[in-house]
């Protein structure tokens, strides 16, 4: 049976989890604690070097990258298509899928940290000597750059103005498809709307939905993907309530500062 290397709330494990619910494929999680750093001991990181999740793990076949893995899902296991199946369809929906991978993964893991979790890991690792060996264990420097920024200084850093301006960026592309279609690509749910999907939701869960209040298209969207099976069973279903309670609280308090950071 297919294994998956996983966190509850990771949005990476959350569009896999989306893929393998709405297909119906069976699987069982394998639980990372992320929070405890079990990702970076060195058994977990004998599976993944980079030290993150997921890892999808097919009867011996290791996959690596969320994105990857949906695509990886969707060829192996061609019932409920995910994909459209003209050329220049899932060449739009890869197009999507890149700019996570470019920007909206590390701008939505900036945001989450310097509004929720930063003060929380400042607690649990509280001398500079502790903070400073947590983020050593990080083995690329660009994500051990960003956390300790946003871990540090919170959201005066100017990393996430830039990331918040991202998302309102991100939020226009979506709007801008979503205004005259119901899915991102060809007016079909596809693997667009699936890796999307998470960082929004992060962003509700931060209580930032206010970034799409004046788009009817994303607002639309994204009620019509909570009625999703994948939604449903590989999402909500591991939703942990005082983390979703912690958030919202801490989004609030950051309300009037993001709003500044985007003039609305
Ligand atoms: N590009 C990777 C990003 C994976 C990623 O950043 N995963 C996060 C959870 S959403 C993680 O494992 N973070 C652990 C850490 O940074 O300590 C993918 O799409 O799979």
């Amino acid at each position: 049976m297919i294994k998956l290397y996983q966190a509850g709330m990771s949005t990476c494990v959350q569009k896999v989890r989306f893929v393998l619910e709405q297909k119906g494929i069976p699987w069982e999680g394998i639980a990372v604690d992320l929070h405890g750093g079990e990702n970076y001991s060195p058994e977990y990181m004998k599976i993944n070097p980079k030290a993150i999740i997921p890892v999808l793990d097919d009867d011996g076949d290791m996959v690596f990258e969320s994105g990857n893995i949906c695509l990886y899902l969707d060829e192996k296991y061609p019932d409920t298509p995910l994909m459209p199946s003209d050329f220049k369809g899932r060449a739009d929906v890869r197009a999507f899928a890149q700019l996570i991978d470019e920007q909206v993964h590390t701008d939505t893991s900036a945001c989450t940290y310097a509004i929720a979790f930063g003060s929380a890991i400042r607690a649990k690792y509280d001398t500079p000597e502790k903070l400073e060996a947590y983020l050593m264990a990080m083995p690329d420097y660009g994500r051990r750059y960003l956390k300790r920024q946003v871990i540090t200084k919170g959201i005066e850093c100017a990393e996430v103005e830039i990331a918040v301006r991202h998302l309102g960026a991100m939020l226009e592309r979506l709007e801008d498809a979503l205004n005259s279609a119901d899915y991102l690509v060809g007016n079909q749910l596809s693997i667009a709307d699936i890796v999307y999907l998470p960082y929004v939701v992060r962003l509700t869960h931060l209580n930032m939905d206010y970034m799409w209040n004046n788009k009817p298209g994303v607002t639309a969207w994204f009620e019509r993907m909570k009625q999703t099976k994948g939604y449903k069973q590989g999402l909500e279903a591991f939703f942990v309530p005082e983390v979703v309670a912690r958030m919202g609280d801490s989004g609030t308090k950051a309300e009037s500062a993001i709003r500044r950071m985007l003039s609305i």
